[in-house]
Protein backbone atom coordinates (compact mmCIF):
# COMPACT_ATOMS: atom_id res chain seq x y z
CA UNK A 1 0.00 0.00 0.00
CA UNK A 2 2.69 2.16 -1.23
CA UNK A 3 0.12 5.01 -2.08
CA UNK A 4 -1.03 5.55 1.25
CA UNK A 5 0.36 7.59 4.60
CA UNK A 6 -1.18 6.86 7.94
CA UNK A 7 -1.04 9.71 10.33
CA UNK A 8 -2.37 8.45 13.86
CA UNK A 9 -2.92 11.18 16.47
CA UNK A 10 -1.48 10.61 19.68
CA UNK A 11 -0.90 13.25 21.58
CA UNK A 12 -4.16 13.61 23.34
CA UNK A 13 -3.61 14.94 27.28
CA UNK A 14 -6.26 12.85 28.79
CA UNK A 15 -7.06 15.34 31.44
CA UNK A 16 -10.66 13.37 32.19
CA UNK A 17 -8.37 9.60 32.76
CA UNK A 18 -6.75 11.31 35.23
CA UNK A 19 -5.12 10.10 37.62
CA UNK A 20 -3.82 7.17 34.73
CA UNK A 21 -2.76 10.20 32.61
CA UNK A 22 -0.81 12.18 35.45
CA UNK A 23 2.69 10.86 33.83
CA UNK A 24 1.92 9.29 30.55
CA UNK A 25 -0.42 10.39 28.01
CA UNK A 26 -3.83 9.18 26.96
CA UNK A 27 -2.80 6.73 23.89
CA UNK A 28 -0.31 5.16 26.11
CA UNK A 29 -2.57 3.98 29.29
CA UNK A 30 -2.66 0.54 29.53
CA UNK A 31 -5.93 -1.65 28.19
CA UNK A 32 -7.11 -5.18 29.06
CA UNK A 33 -4.13 -6.66 30.91
CA UNK A 34 -1.54 -6.84 27.80
CA UNK A 35 -1.99 -3.83 26.03
CA UNK A 36 -1.74 0.44 25.43
CA UNK A 37 -4.62 2.27 23.89
CA UNK A 38 -2.67 2.87 20.76
CA UNK A 39 -2.21 -1.08 20.17
CA UNK A 40 -6.01 -0.92 18.86
CA UNK A 41 -5.28 2.10 16.39
CA UNK A 42 -1.94 0.81 15.49
CA UNK A 43 -3.23 -2.80 14.54
CA UNK A 44 -6.49 -1.17 12.74
CA UNK A 45 -3.09 -0.27 9.91
CA UNK A 46 -1.13 -3.24 10.32
CA UNK A 47 -4.06 -5.84 10.02
CA UNK A 48 -4.91 -3.97 6.74
CA UNK A 49 -1.24 -4.07 5.60
CA UNK A 50 -0.47 -0.36 5.83
CA UNK A 51 2.36 0.06 6.89
CA UNK A 52 3.68 3.60 6.05
CA UNK A 53 2.82 5.33 9.84
CA UNK A 54 3.83 8.39 11.46
CA UNK A 55 2.28 8.54 14.62
CA UNK A 56 2.64 11.68 16.18
CA UNK A 57 3.50 12.41 20.03
CA UNK A 58 2.77 15.92 22.32
CA UNK A 59 2.51 15.48 25.95
CA UNK A 60 4.23 13.37 28.18
CA UNK A 61 5.22 10.67 25.11
CA UNK A 62 8.15 9.17 26.92
CA UNK A 63 6.14 5.77 28.40
CA UNK A 64 4.86 5.65 24.13
CA UNK A 65 7.93 5.80 22.78
CA UNK A 66 9.34 2.94 24.90
CA UNK A 67 6.34 0.96 24.28
CA UNK A 68 6.56 1.47 20.09
CA UNK A 69 10.34 1.19 20.46
CA UNK A 70 9.98 -2.51 21.89
CA UNK A 71 6.66 -3.52 20.78
CA UNK A 72 6.28 -1.95 17.32
CA UNK A 73 9.76 -1.18 15.89
CA UNK A 74 9.31 -2.25 11.87
CA UNK A 75 12.02 -0.73 10.39
CA UNK A 76 15.41 -1.46 9.04
CA UNK A 77 14.27 -4.57 6.85
CA UNK A 78 12.34 -2.71 4.16
CA UNK A 79 10.75 1.34 3.52
CA UNK A 80 8.03 0.30 5.57
CA UNK A 81 7.86 1.95 9.16
CA UNK A 82 6.08 2.93 11.90
CA UNK A 83 7.51 5.75 13.54
CA UNK A 84 6.60 8.63 16.49
CA UNK A 85 7.30 11.41 16.05
CA UNK A 86 7.93 14.14 18.67
CA UNK A 87 6.50 17.82 18.68
CA UNK A 88 9.66 19.72 17.25
CA UNK A 89 8.10 23.68 16.85
CA UNK A 90 9.00 22.98 12.95
CA UNK A 91 6.75 26.23 12.66
CA UNK A 92 7.90 28.15 15.30
CA UNK A 93 8.20 28.10 18.68
CA UNK A 94 4.81 26.77 19.83
CA UNK A 95 3.42 23.47 20.92
CA UNK A 96 0.43 22.10 18.32
CA UNK A 97 -2.19 24.15 18.42
CA UNK A 98 -5.25 21.85 17.26
CA UNK A 99 -5.28 18.23 15.57
CA UNK A 100 -4.97 20.24 12.52
CA UNK A 101 -2.15 21.80 13.38
CA UNK A 102 -0.36 18.29 14.40
CA UNK A 103 -0.17 17.03 11.02
CA UNK A 104 0.74 20.83 9.03
CA UNK A 105 3.98 21.46 11.61
CA UNK A 106 4.66 17.79 9.51
CA UNK A 107 3.19 18.50 6.89
CA UNK A 108 7.09 17.77 5.18
CA UNK A 109 6.68 14.28 6.12
CA UNK A 110 3.85 14.15 3.65
CA UNK A 111 5.58 15.82 0.99
CA UNK A 112 8.59 13.20 1.21
CA UNK A 113 6.53 10.28 1.18
CA UNK A 114 4.32 11.38 -1.77
CA UNK A 115 0.97 9.41 -1.04
CA UNK A 116 -2.26 9.37 -2.72
CA UNK A 117 -3.96 9.86 0.29
CA UNK A 118 -3.42 9.95 4.16
CA UNK A 119 -5.14 8.79 6.83
CA UNK A 120 -5.63 10.64 9.88
CA UNK A 121 -6.76 8.62 12.67
CA UNK A 122 -6.98 9.52 16.46
CA UNK A 123 -5.94 6.85 19.24
CA UNK A 124 -7.91 7.03 21.97
CA UNK A 125 -10.68 4.12 21.31
CA UNK A 126 -10.70 0.53 21.78
CA UNK A 127 -12.83 -0.92 18.32
CA UNK A 128 -11.52 -3.04 15.24
CA UNK A 129 -11.33 -1.37 11.76
CA UNK A 130 -9.99 -2.96 8.23
CA UNK A 131 -8.90 0.31 7.17
CA UNK A 132 -8.73 -0.74 3.94
CA UNK A 133 -12.65 -1.25 3.56
CA UNK A 134 -12.89 2.22 4.46
CA UNK A 135 -10.15 3.32 1.91
CA UNK A 136 -12.36 1.48 -0.74
CA UNK A 137 -15.35 2.88 0.06
CA UNK A 138 -13.00 6.92 -0.05
CA UNK A 139 -12.05 5.87 -4.02
CA UNK A 140 -15.37 4.18 -5.09
CA UNK A 141 -16.78 7.43 -4.29
CA UNK A 142 -14.08 9.71 -5.24
CA UNK A 143 -14.15 11.75 -2.57
CA UNK A 144 -11.54 14.28 -1.38
CA UNK A 145 -12.18 13.41 2.27
CA UNK A 146 -13.96 10.17 3.61
CA UNK A 147 -15.34 10.80 7.72
CA UNK A 148 -15.82 7.11 9.09
CA UNK A 149 -19.15 7.41 11.81
CA UNK A 150 -21.39 4.96 13.69
CA UNK A 151 -25.01 5.06 15.48
CA UNK A 152 -24.83 6.98 19.00
CA UNK A 153 -27.55 7.64 21.45
CA UNK A 154 -29.14 10.95 21.52
CA UNK A 155 -28.39 11.67 24.98
CA UNK A 156 -24.27 11.03 24.44
CA UNK A 157 -24.06 12.68 20.72
CA UNK A 158 -23.26 16.29 22.08
CA UNK A 159 -19.65 15.38 22.97
CA UNK A 160 -18.89 14.27 19.27
CA UNK A 161 -18.97 15.68 15.98
CA UNK A 162 -22.43 15.36 14.83
CA UNK A 163 -23.37 14.55 10.96
CA UNK A 164 -25.99 14.52 8.78
CA UNK A 165 -26.00 12.87 5.14
CA UNK A 166 -27.52 12.06 2.08
CA UNK A 167 -28.66 8.70 0.27
CA UNK A 168 -25.40 8.70 -1.17
CA UNK A 169 -23.64 8.51 1.37
CA UNK A 170 -22.25 12.54 0.86
CA UNK A 171 -21.96 14.88 3.57
CA UNK A 172 -24.48 17.48 4.06
CA UNK A 173 -24.35 18.92 7.13
CA UNK A 174 -21.56 18.75 10.18
CA UNK A 175 -21.95 20.39 13.71
CA UNK A 176 -18.81 19.86 16.30
CA UNK A 177 -20.06 18.57 19.81
CA UNK A 178 -23.75 20.34 19.70
CA UNK A 179 -25.79 21.50 22.22
CA UNK A 180 -28.30 20.10 20.68
CA UNK A 181 -27.62 17.10 18.76
CA UNK A 182 -29.31 16.43 15.17
CA UNK A 183 -31.46 12.93 15.25
CA UNK A 184 -31.24 11.15 11.80
CA UNK A 185 -34.52 11.17 10.25
CA UNK A 186 -36.22 8.37 11.49
CA UNK A 187 -34.31 7.33 13.89
CA UNK A 188 -35.22 10.02 17.23
CA UNK A 189 -33.37 8.67 20.11
CA UNK A 190 -30.21 8.25 17.89
CA UNK A 191 -27.52 10.90 15.99
CA UNK A 192 -24.61 9.90 13.36
CA UNK A 193 -21.77 10.58 15.14
CA UNK A 194 -18.17 10.76 13.44
CA UNK A 195 -15.48 8.88 15.04
CA UNK A 196 -12.47 11.17 14.21
CA UNK A 197 -11.32 9.18 11.82
CA UNK A 198 -10.12 10.75 7.95
CA UNK A 199 -9.24 9.67 4.77
CA UNK A 200 -7.84 12.63 2.17
CA UNK A 201 -7.05 13.03 -0.72
CA UNK A 202 -3.20 13.95 -0.10
CA UNK A 203 -3.38 17.15 -2.27
CA UNK A 204 -6.51 18.24 -0.91
CA UNK A 205 -5.06 17.65 2.95
CA UNK A 206 -2.34 19.92 2.13
CA UNK A 207 -3.62 22.66 0.26
CA UNK A 208 -6.63 22.77 3.34
CA UNK A 209 -4.03 23.01 6.23
CA UNK A 210 -1.67 25.29 4.32
CA UNK A 211 -5.05 27.54 4.66
CA UNK A 212 -6.23 26.91 7.69
CA UNK A 213 -2.51 27.88 8.80
CA UNK A 214 -3.18 31.31 7.62
CA UNK A 215 -6.63 31.45 9.29
CA UNK A 216 -6.07 33.51 12.02
CA UNK A 217 -9.96 32.58 12.74
CA UNK A 218 -8.95 29.28 12.70
CA UNK A 219 -8.37 26.96 16.11
CA UNK A 220 -6.92 24.60 13.72
CA UNK A 221 -8.63 21.72 13.95
CA UNK A 222 -10.06 18.77 11.78
CA UNK A 223 -13.79 19.01 13.77
CA UNK A 224 -14.00 22.73 14.14
CA UNK A 225 -12.50 24.12 11.19
CA UNK A 226 -11.58 21.64 8.50
CA UNK A 227 -14.82 19.64 8.15
CA UNK A 228 -17.33 22.42 8.28
CA UNK A 229 -15.26 23.93 6.13
CA UNK A 230 -14.94 21.02 3.20
CA UNK A 231 -18.09 19.48 3.24
CA UNK A 232 -19.80 22.09 1.48
CA UNK A 233 -18.27 21.37 -1.27
CA UNK A 234 -20.04 18.28 -1.97
CA UNK A 235 -16.62 15.76 -1.92
CA UNK A 236 -16.75 14.90 1.82
CA UNK A 237 -18.28 10.70 2.28
CA UNK A 238 -19.44 9.38 5.37
CA UNK A 239 -18.34 5.41 5.46
CA UNK A 240 -20.67 3.77 8.19
CA UNK A 241 -18.39 2.11 10.62
CA UNK A 242 -21.39 -0.87 10.61
CA UNK A 243 -20.36 -2.10 7.36
CA UNK A 244 -16.68 -2.87 7.91
CA UNK A 245 -16.31 -6.29 8.30
CA UNK A 246 -13.59 -8.23 10.67
CA UNK A 247 -12.75 -12.13 9.69
CA UNK A 248 -14.08 -14.45 12.47
CA UNK A 249 -15.59 -11.38 14.54
CA UNK A 250 -19.05 -12.06 15.84
CA UNK A 251 -20.04 -8.80 17.07
CA UNK A 252 -20.42 -5.56 14.74
CA UNK A 253 -19.63 -2.11 15.72
CA UNK A 254 -17.93 -2.18 18.77
CA UNK A 255 -16.23 1.60 19.32
CA UNK A 256 -15.76 2.70 23.07
CA UNK A 257 -14.52 6.34 23.76
CA UNK A 258 -12.96 5.42 26.97
CA UNK A 259 -11.91 9.22 27.76
CA UNK A 260 -13.51 8.71 31.00
CA UNK A 261 -12.64 6.78 34.04
CA UNK A 262 -16.01 4.78 34.11
CA UNK A 263 -16.02 4.45 30.59
CA UNK A 264 -12.32 2.82 30.83
CA UNK A 265 -13.64 0.87 33.64
CA UNK A 266 -16.54 -0.36 31.74
CA UNK A 267 -15.03 -1.15 28.51
CA UNK A 268 -12.99 -3.79 30.77
CA UNK A 269 -15.92 -5.18 32.19
CA UNK A 270 -17.29 -5.51 28.36
CA UNK A 271 -14.42 -8.21 27.88
CA UNK A 272 -15.45 -10.30 30.41
CA UNK A 273 -18.71 -11.75 30.11
CA UNK A 274 -18.52 -15.29 28.00
CA UNK A 275 -20.12 -13.71 25.55
CA UNK A 276 -17.52 -10.88 25.36
CA UNK A 277 -18.47 -7.64 23.23
CA UNK A 278 -15.32 -7.07 22.25
CA UNK A 279 -12.79 -10.45 21.81
CA UNK A 280 -9.00 -10.24 22.38
CA UNK A 281 -9.04 -14.26 20.72
CA UNK A 282 -9.92 -13.49 17.04
CA UNK A 283 -6.81 -14.99 15.48
CA UNK A 284 -8.09 -13.84 12.53
CA UNK A 285 -7.51 -10.22 13.66
CA UNK A 286 -4.48 -10.49 16.03
CA UNK A 287 -3.91 -7.73 18.58
CA UNK A 288 0.03 -7.17 18.21
CA UNK A 289 2.03 -5.31 21.35
CA UNK A 290 4.90 -5.23 22.74
CA UNK A 291 4.52 -8.35 25.43
CA UNK A 292 7.80 -8.74 27.82
CA UNK A 293 9.48 -12.05 28.44
CA UNK A 294 7.59 -13.15 31.47
CA UNK A 295 6.58 -16.84 31.97
CA UNK A 296 2.68 -17.75 32.88
CA UNK A 297 0.59 -16.73 35.17
CA UNK A 298 0.86 -18.95 38.25
CA UNK A 299 -2.59 -19.89 40.32
CA UNK A 300 -2.32 -21.59 43.50
CA UNK A 301 -4.50 -22.32 47.24
CA UNK A 302 -2.42 -21.27 49.81
CA UNK A 303 -2.33 -23.13 53.67
CA UNK A 304 -5.85 -21.38 54.79
CA UNK A 305 -7.88 -20.16 51.42
CA UNK A 306 -8.49 -22.00 48.65
CA UNK A 307 -8.38 -19.58 45.25
CA UNK A 308 -11.02 -19.31 43.72
CA UNK A 309 -11.07 -17.51 40.37
CA UNK A 310 -13.84 -16.52 38.08
CA UNK A 311 -14.92 -14.68 34.82
CA UNK A 312 -11.27 -12.51 34.84
CA UNK A 313 -8.06 -12.03 32.56
CA UNK A 314 -4.90 -12.57 34.41
CA UNK A 315 -1.38 -11.77 32.41
CA UNK A 316 1.68 -13.28 32.09
CA UNK A 317 4.11 -13.26 35.14
CA UNK A 318 1.30 -12.83 37.74
CA UNK A 319 1.28 -15.01 40.92
CA UNK A 320 -1.83 -15.24 43.14
CA UNK A 321 -1.85 -17.00 45.83
CA UNK A 322 -5.38 -18.58 47.79
CA UNK A 323 -7.38 -15.31 46.90
CA UNK A 324 -10.64 -14.52 45.26
CA UNK A 325 -10.86 -12.49 42.50
CA UNK A 326 -13.95 -11.94 40.18
CA UNK A 327 -14.78 -9.81 37.24
CA UNK A 328 -11.42 -8.79 37.11
CA UNK A 329 -8.85 -7.98 34.64
CA UNK A 330 -5.12 -8.30 36.28
CA UNK A 331 -1.97 -6.90 34.08
CA UNK A 332 1.69 -8.36 33.86
CA UNK A 333 3.19 -9.15 37.40
CA UNK A 334 0.10 -8.63 39.20
CA UNK A 335 0.56 -10.59 42.76
CA UNK A 336 -2.17 -11.14 44.99
CA UNK A 337 -1.72 -12.93 48.34
CA UNK A 338 -3.84 -15.57 50.37
CA UNK A 339 -7.26 -14.68 51.28
CA UNK A 340 -7.77 -11.25 49.60
CA UNK A 341 -11.37 -11.21 47.79
CA UNK A 342 -10.68 -8.38 44.50
CA UNK A 343 -13.65 -7.76 42.20
CA UNK A 344 -15.10 -5.50 39.34
CA UNK A 345 -11.47 -4.04 39.64
CA UNK A 346 -8.65 -3.38 36.67
CA UNK A 347 -5.06 -4.09 37.75
CA UNK A 348 -2.49 -2.53 35.13
CA UNK A 349 0.67 -4.61 36.31
CA UNK A 350 3.32 -4.70 38.55
CA UNK A 351 1.28 -4.44 41.65
CA UNK A 352 1.24 -6.32 44.63
CA UNK A 353 -1.96 -6.92 47.14
CA UNK A 354 -0.78 -8.39 50.74
CA UNK A 355 -3.17 -11.10 51.98
CA UNK A 356 -6.66 -10.37 53.36
CA UNK A 357 -7.18 -7.18 51.65
CA UNK A 358 -10.72 -6.36 50.30
CA UNK A 359 -10.79 -4.47 46.68
CA UNK A 360 -14.05 -3.85 44.91
CA UNK A 361 -14.77 -1.50 41.63
CA UNK A 362 -10.78 -0.12 41.97
CA UNK A 363 -8.70 0.61 39.14
CA UNK A 364 -4.92 0.27 40.55
CA UNK A 365 -2.43 2.05 38.11
CA UNK A 366 1.43 0.09 37.72
CA UNK A 367 3.46 -0.53 40.70
CA UNK A 368 0.95 0.44 43.07
CA UNK A 369 1.50 -1.75 46.67
CA UNK A 370 -1.57 -2.61 48.75
CA UNK A 371 -0.22 -3.62 52.32
CA UNK A 372 -2.32 -6.42 53.94
CA UNK A 373 -5.87 -5.92 55.40
CA UNK A 374 -6.58 -2.95 53.28
CA UNK A 375 -10.25 -2.41 52.08
CA UNK A 376 -10.67 -0.59 49.38
CA UNK A 377 -14.28 -0.06 47.01
CA UNK A 378 -16.99 -0.66 50.58
CA UNK A 379 -17.20 2.96 51.76
CA UNK A 380 -17.42 5.47 49.13
CA UNK A 381 -17.50 8.24 51.60
CA UNK A 382 -14.19 7.23 53.42
CA UNK A 383 -12.58 6.50 50.12
CA UNK A 384 -12.95 10.07 49.14
CA UNK A 385 -11.12 11.10 51.46
CA UNK A 386 -8.07 8.94 50.87
CA UNK A 387 -8.41 8.52 47.23
CA UNK A 388 -9.09 9.59 43.51
CA UNK A 389 -12.96 7.90 43.08
CA UNK A 390 -15.23 9.05 40.07
CA UNK A 391 -18.35 9.98 40.09
CA UNK A 392 -20.33 6.87 39.51
CA UNK A 393 -17.84 5.49 42.66
CA UNK A 394 -14.84 3.75 40.57
CA UNK A 395 -11.85 4.03 43.08
CA UNK A 396 -8.32 5.04 41.27
CA UNK A 397 -5.25 4.36 43.24
CA UNK A 398 -2.47 6.14 41.30
CA UNK A 399 1.16 4.45 40.24
CA UNK A 400 3.60 3.70 42.45
CA UNK A 401 1.39 4.60 45.30
CA UNK A 402 1.66 2.57 48.36
CA UNK A 403 -1.40 2.15 50.29
CA UNK A 404 -1.98 0.95 53.87
CA UNK A 405 1.45 0.96 55.42
P1 LIG B 1 -12.18 15.00 20.34
O1 LIG B 1 -12.75 13.88 21.12
O2 LIG B 1 -12.24 16.36 20.96
O3 LIG B 1 -12.95 15.08 18.92
P2 LIG B 1 -9.39 15.38 20.10
O4 LIG B 1 -9.13 15.84 21.48
O5 LIG B 1 -9.33 16.38 19.00
O6 LIG B 1 -10.74 14.57 20.00
O7 LIG B 1 -8.38 14.18 19.81
C1 LIG B 1 -8.40 13.45 18.60
C2 LIG B 1 -7.15 12.60 18.54
O8 LIG B 1 -6.01 13.44 18.43
C3 LIG B 1 -6.89 11.74 19.77
O9 LIG B 1 -6.37 10.50 19.36
C4 LIG B 1 -5.86 12.50 20.58
O10 LIG B 1 -5.01 11.65 21.33
C5 LIG B 1 -5.11 13.24 19.51
N1 LIG B 1 -4.63 14.57 19.88
C6 LIG B 1 -5.29 15.52 20.56
N2 LIG B 1 -4.54 16.63 20.67
C7 LIG B 1 -3.38 16.36 20.02
C8 LIG B 1 -2.17 17.08 19.77
N3 LIG B 1 -2.02 18.32 20.21
N4 LIG B 1 -1.19 16.48 19.09
C9 LIG B 1 -1.32 15.23 18.61
N5 LIG B 1 -2.42 14.49 18.82
C10 LIG B 1 -3.45 15.04 19.50
C11 LIG B 1 -12.59 14.36 17.74
C12 LIG B 1 -13.38 14.98 16.57
C13 LIG B 1 -14.89 14.71 16.74
C14 LIG B 1 -15.12 13.21 16.86
C15 LIG B 1 -14.30 12.67 18.04
C16 LIG B 1 -14.40 11.15 18.12
O11 LIG B 1 -13.11 16.37 16.48
O12 LIG B 1 -15.61 15.26 15.65
O13 LIG B 1 -16.50 12.94 17.06
O14 LIG B 1 -12.90 12.98 17.86
O15 LIG B 1 -13.84 10.73 19.33
P1 LIG C 1 4.11 3.30 32.11
O1 LIG C 1 3.58 3.43 33.50
O2 LIG C 1 3.28 4.10 31.14
O3 LIG C 1 4.30 1.87 31.70
P2 LIG C 1 6.91 3.25 32.54
O4 LIG C 1 6.99 3.26 34.02
O5 LIG C 1 7.12 1.96 31.82
O6 LIG C 1 5.54 3.95 32.10
O7 LIG C 1 7.88 4.31 31.96
C1 LIG C 1 8.16 4.37 30.60
C2 LIG C 1 9.21 5.43 30.40
O8 LIG C 1 8.67 6.71 30.81
C3 LIG C 1 10.47 5.18 31.22
O9 LIG C 1 11.57 5.51 30.39
C4 LIG C 1 10.31 6.13 32.39
O10 LIG C 1 11.59 6.53 32.81
C5 LIG C 1 9.54 7.29 31.75
N1 LIG C 1 8.72 7.96 32.75
C6 LIG C 1 7.72 7.45 33.49
N2 LIG C 1 7.20 8.37 34.32
C7 LIG C 1 7.87 9.50 34.09
C8 LIG C 1 7.84 10.84 34.62
N3 LIG C 1 6.94 11.17 35.54
N4 LIG C 1 8.71 11.74 34.12
C9 LIG C 1 9.59 11.40 33.16
N5 LIG C 1 9.69 10.18 32.62
C10 LIG C 1 8.86 9.24 33.08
Amino acid sequence: MAGVLGMILAGGEGSRLRPLTDTRTKPAVPFGGSYRLIDFALNNFVNADFLRIYVLTQFKSQSLYVHMKKGWNISGITDRFIDPVPAQMRMGKRWYDGTADAIYQNIRFIELAEPDQVCVFGSDHIYKMDVKQMLDFHKEKEAELTVSALRMPLSEACAFGVIEVDEKGCMVGFEEKPAQPKAIPGDPDHALVSMGNYIFEADTLCAELEEDAVNENSSHDFGKDIIPKLFPQGKVFVYDFNTNIIPGEKNKGYWRDVGTIEAYWQAHMDLLSEDAQFSLYNRQWQLHTHYPPLPPATILDSDNCKVDINNCMISAGSYIRGAQIHKSVLGFRTNVDHCSMISESVILGDVKIGANCSIRRTIIDKGAQIAPGTVIGENLEEDRKKYHVSDDGIVVIPKGAKIGF
